[in-house]
């Protein structure tokens, strides 16, 4: 299921060309890459709402690389969840592994080292997750806090670890063309032009401790790094997590120092959190009044720390983090919407119609007629309080689509199949 747009949206969509070098799958994985003791298990938690992997305060405590999903928050499929009140609600949900934590040397096999690289090698992108909070309590592996220091371990295992692919991989190469060339072993044999700019080029990110995904390649370069198999070819989110003292007054010493050690290894979104404080709004999260108590108070803070008007508002960055991790993956929603479910199925940017359908069910992809869709917009302008479709049709914007239709985010679909299990869903 190949997005047949790719290539032109890569051009302005600089999300798109971040998912590159990526696979093309509906389930795609974020995974926390981190020092140990920097609030990984914590955050995923979180994010997934639930405890299901053990924050503890001590190095290692998570042995297995633990999965979670994260509900994709989404207005619009709350949206229409109330409008058509069905008993089935089904939102989009994000997958998260929270991976162990790294250390210098574990592309060398410190720490749990090499295992732990394996299980970031089978994540699709990563959320780099950066310690900015002091806290006698919560040891550092190294001792103190620096994040500039931990941003450079970090790196340097993830890029230590390509840079030892990089070198079987020049090997494999002249391999395959002395083998088609006939040339014996000791020969040097000639490598294609692609293959030695793209692999030159590597080579200088990797060696200046900069992720070969910020890198700036041709379309036949990129298809043969994408059978590399390097790990900084995935996309990266860069999360801060700074106390709650700073991120409500949303400041913090280390954060001019990381943005810009950040902007000079090929740049990247950055998002700052306070696990401190994101923890508190979730030990009241089955109380709104507490809720809100626990956001004025941060608002006060923040005011008493002398932020004006919107700056002072201080709100859960949960939502943003998971929504920017589907970002970071190019994944998007479409909603089937009746009176029986609502639920947002999870498809790529670019994915064709019958690929959507093929995510509902494999006969709906296989004997594929035709898409009927209304556009989120079109029906939340349009359905006059009513949960059907009935008005969007009498205003013309229910659109019959083919098999080369390119689904948008939040098409609300029937599709047509002639298969025997069923003429419609
Ligand atoms: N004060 C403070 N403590 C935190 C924060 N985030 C996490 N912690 C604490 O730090 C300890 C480690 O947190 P974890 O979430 O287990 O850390 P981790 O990154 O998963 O660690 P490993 O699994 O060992 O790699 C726990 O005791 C957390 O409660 C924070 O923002 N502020
Ligand atoms: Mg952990």
């Amino acid at each position: 299921m190949p997005p047949k747009k790719k290539k032109d949206a890569e051009d302005n969509d600089p999300m798109m060309k971040a998912a590159r070098f990526g696979r093309v799958k509906n389930t795609l994985t974020m995974g926390f890459v981190g020092l140990p003791n920097v609030g990984k298990s914590s955050l995923t938690n979180l994010l997934a709402g639930a405890s299901h992997a053990e924050a503890a305060n001590y190095p290692f405590c998570t042995i297995d690389p633990n999965v979670v999903q994260a509900i994709v928050p989404d207005k619009n499929f709350k949206y229409l969840a109330e409008t058509f009140k069905p008993p089935s609600v089904v939102p989009a949900v994000l997958k998260i592994t929270d991976i162990a934590g790294l250390i210098k040397g574990a592309s060398e096999g410190a720490g749990l080292g090499n295992a732990f690289l394996s299980h970031i090698a089978a994540v699709d992108g990563i959320y780099q997750l950066i310690r900015a909070f002091d806290s006698d309590e919560v040891i550092h592996v190294d001792d103190s806090v620096d994040p500039i220091r931990d941003l450079e371990t970090i790196q340097g295992e993830l890029c230590a670890k390509d840079k030892d692919a990089l070198g079987k991989i020049e090997d494999k190469e002249r391999e395959r063309v002395r083998k088609e060339k006939g040339l014996s072993r000791s020969a040097v044999p000639p490598l294609s032009d692609t293959f030695v700019d793209a692999f030159s080029k590597c080579t200088k990110l990797i060696d200046s401790n900069t992720p070969v995904q910020t890198g700036e390649f041709t379309s036949a370069e990129v298809d043969l790094i994408r059978d590399w198999g390097l790990i900084t070819t995935k996309p990266q989110i860069y999360v801060v997590n700074l106390s709650r003292k700073n991120f409500i007054r949303k400041g913090s010493k280390w954060l001019p120092k990381i943005n810009q050690w950040i902007k000079e290894h090929g740049g990247g979104q950055i998002i700052p959190v306070s696990v401190e404080f994101e923890d508190e709004l979730f030990n009241v999260k089955d109380d709104p009044e507490a809720q809100k108590a626990v956001l004025a108070q941060a608002k006060e803070d923040a005011l008493a720390a002398g932020l004006k008007g919107p700056q002072a508002e201080v709100r859960s960055m949960v939502p943003r983090l998971i929504r920017a991790g589907r970002q970071a993956l190019c994944l998007q929603s479409f909603y089937t919407a009746g009176p029986k479910e609502v639920r947002a199925w999870t498809i790529m940017k670019g994915t064709l119609a019958p690929q959507a359908a093929g995510t509902i069910h494999t006969d709906f992809e296989r004997g594929f007629i035709k898409a009927e869709i209304a556009s989120f917009d079109d029906f939340k302008a349009l359905h006059a309080g009513q949960a059907s479709m009935a008005k969007v049709k009498e205003n013309g914007k229910y659109r019959q689509e083919g098999k080369t239709y390119v689904m948008q985010e939040g098409d609300i679909c029937v599709f047509m199949h002639n298969t025997t299990t069923g003429k419609k869903k």
